[in-house]
């Protein structure tokens, strides 16, 4: 009867056996669980480190974001391509973005003034300000802005930066601000 070979069943530095132990089996399937834990977590962290998708958020007074790479930080819309970094990686100025304003933007982060040369960043629209020069970005259906608020009056401004509403602390300060002086006679601050 020929002897027990101590090569049959010795494993090869790959983890291949030559022959059947249950050593061997052992070593195999230990490496075989270290490759599947190598693979898992560096799947896992390039799941991590993914940009995302979609950039769409809501910032601070439920205006129109952009999100950075660490899928939490949400920075106004107006804060991409302003030449500022706002994101940690500097990814809100990144040159595919900001190359070819504003047709390089989402379309999320842009809003189109009644007069075709002029754009605005989404965040601009219903801010209150005359950011078109037009008002379109806080008057008519475009916009489609709700109403004043609390913290603003209603009237017809004498003042180029405002549209359909100015600042209720402005009212009874002496100096018109609305055409019918209503901040001056009606309004209270
Ligand atoms: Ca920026
Ligand atoms: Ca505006």
């Amino acid at each position: 009867m020929k002897p027990f070979s101590k090569e049959r069943g010795r494993c090869q530095p790959w983890g291949i056996c030559l022959g059947c132990t249950w050593k061997c089996i052992c070593i195999s399937a230990v490496v075989l669980l270290l490759l599947a834990a190598t693979v898992g977590l560096a799947v896992a962290l390039g799941l991590l480190s993914h940009t995302p998708v979609n950039r769409f958020c809501t910032a601070f007074n439920n205006r129109t974001g952009f999100l950075c790479d660490d899928s939490v930080t949400c920075i106004l819309a107006s804060q991409v391509c302003d030449g500022v970094s706002n994101c940690r990686k500097g990814e809100d100025e990144q040159k595919k973005l900001c190359g070819d304003l504003p047709n390089s933007l989402p379309g999320y982060l842009v809003f189109r003034c009644s007069n075709p040369a002029h754009w605005i960043y989404a965040d601009q629209r219903c801010n209150r300000m005359n950011d078109c020069g037009d008002c379109s970005d806080e008057m008519g259906s475009s916009a489609a802005c709700p109403p004043c608020g609390l913290e603003w009056w209603s009237c017809s401004p004498v003042l180029y930066e405002y549209c359909s509403c100015i600042p209720r602390r402005l009212c009874r300060d002496g100096i018109q601000h609305c055409l019918s002086w209503s901040d001056e006679y009606i309004c209270r601050p």
